[in-house]
């Protein structure tokens, strides 16, 4: 549009990175996120009963309340701590089966909205040092993942429900003005020790940043961005951090990004390329309907398959995104049977055709609905996830298209499969089309790549 742009103080930082870090960031293609903590130890109930009738986030269990509610429920969840043990928990175990899962980098909550802190924090008194844990999780997670070469991002959640300074609103009376200020400082101490404490850290991963307290907040949290990045330099930082002096959040009133990628595809995905603007873009995915913390009865709510994964991956890959998919440890640190299968199948599925998947980009193809497109300059891959009733997959290519595809096997076994082009006679704006035969024998449990 030919409007001016607005004049912004706190705006944008950033404008689109090519070092490094963000290279690496394009090519990680699949990635795990881990949300544990002391909700994991209640799987979403306490005592047998189910906080919000199961269809809450377990994560969120400290917010039950109501009828079903125990009596001084949010003081009974705030000594969690003191049971918080969760000695079946192996990083290293888990990183390898991220390795085998394919996972090029993982997103571990440091601190989520409860406050505890997994590690043992100068600037706290609720962490892992105050339970019989007594490990440095955050450590042994990012030593574990970093030594199979899995990318470290760590979750922090700046809502805070266990810091007496933190407060959802606007600060209106001098204690609470205090308080909020002795809130930021903890944050932002807190996120200079875990910069400081783990260097291998490659991105911070921010949450709960929307009550209208931190978006008030626009020149503290604009300036302690700019203090994090010179801290680390290449660090990654997504759109969810901060806000401009408008309020507006993940891009400024400019339209500007707010960060190094969108952050904002949580449990849903673009509808198309184009809306995403050349920006890049990561989509975080429960494996339930919208448990992010270890659920204990996961009855009645439907959790996707490898087979849905796959697809998913591939629709993000298609648009040049990541997808980031969430495992829930129980509380003694275990992933569920479910996690297990997924991770073997999905990564058994990666493996196969990675060719497709991390080094693969968006093409500017019309889309096919018998799958997702992705290349690597030199080959056209279509992940078919609908198998065509012709038996025909059929590629539509403009008029005078530069290139037209000459062969097609089957990515993971090498088998060739018969292509023919033509000019199928009814096409208006006189396309050409690809044909590839898909033979009636070919495996169609799973979705293949051509
Ligand atoms: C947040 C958390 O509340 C949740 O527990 C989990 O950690 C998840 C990854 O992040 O939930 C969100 C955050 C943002 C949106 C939706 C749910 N959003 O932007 O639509």
């Amino acid at each position: 549009s030919d409007r001016q742009p607005i004049p912004l103080r706190f705006g944008t930082q950033v404008s689109r990175r090519d070092d490094e870090a963000m290279q690496r960031f394009r090519r990680y293609g699949l990635g795990q996120f881990i949300h544990f903590g002391l909700y994991s130890i209640l799987g979403g109930e306490y005592q047998g009963v189910s906080a919000a009738g199961g269809s809450a986030a377990p994560e969120w269990i400290r917010a039950w309340s109501g009828p079903t509610a125990p009596e001084g429920w949010q003081g009974t969840y705030d000594r969690l701590n003191e049971s918080f043990d969760p000695a079946r928990l192996d990083a290293r175990a888990w990183a390898r089966q991220a390795k085998r899962m394919g996972a090029r980098y993982v997103i571990f909550t440091t601190k989520h909205h409860d406050g505890f802190a997994l590690w043992p924090s100068a600037h706290s008194d609720y962490t892992v040092r105050e339970s019989p844990c007594g490990r440095d999780l955050v450590g042994e997670v990012v030593d574990a993942y970093t030594a199979e070469g899995i990318d470290v991002f760590l979750y922090f959640s700046v809502l805070d429900w266990h810091h007496p300074g933190y407060l959802r609103t606007v600060p209106a009376t001098d204690a609470e003005r205090a308080g909020w200020q002795d809130f930021l400082q903890y944050t932002r101490a807190q996120l200079l020790e875990l910069l400081d404490r783990y260097p291998a850290a490659r991105g911070l991963w921010f949450d709960g940043t929307w009550d209208a307290s931190w978006i008030a907040s626009h020149e503290f949290t604009h300036a302690l961005e700019a203090e994090l990045r010179a801290r680390r330099p290449g660090l990654i930082i997504g759109s969810r951090f901060r806000n401009d002096e408008h309020g507006a959040r993940h891009f400024d009133s400019n339209g500007a990004l707010l960060g190094d990628y969108e952050q904002g595809w949580e449990r849903k995905l673009p509808a198309n390329f184009e809306m995403l603007g050349g920006n890049d873009w990561d989509c975080v995915m429960t494996i339930g309907p919208n448990a992010w913390g270890w659920l204990r009865d996961t009855r009645g709510q439907y959790q996707k398959t490898a087979d849905d994964l796959v697809d998913l991956l591939m629709r993000c890959r298609s648009m040049n995104g990541n997808l980031v998919v969430n495992f829930g440890p129980d509380g003694l640190g275990r992933m569920t049977a479910h996690e297990d299968e997924i991770a073997e199948q999905l990564g058994a599925w990666v493996a196969a055709n990675a060719d497709a998947v991390y080094d693969a980009h968006h093409v500017d193809l019309d889309r096919t609905g018998a799958g997702w497109l992705t290349g690597d300059g030199d080959r056209l891959f279509v992940t078919v996830v609908n198998r065509p009733v012709t038996g025909i997959l059929r590629l539509r290519f403009p008029a005078g298209a530069e290139r037209m595809p000459i062969s097609a096997r089957l990515l993971d076994s090498g088998r060739d499969l018969p292509v023919r082009l033509t000019d199928i006679g009814f096409d208006l704006d006189d396309a050409l089309y690809c044909d590839v035969s898909i033979p009636a024998d070919l495996e169609a449990e799973h979705a293949f790549v051509i």
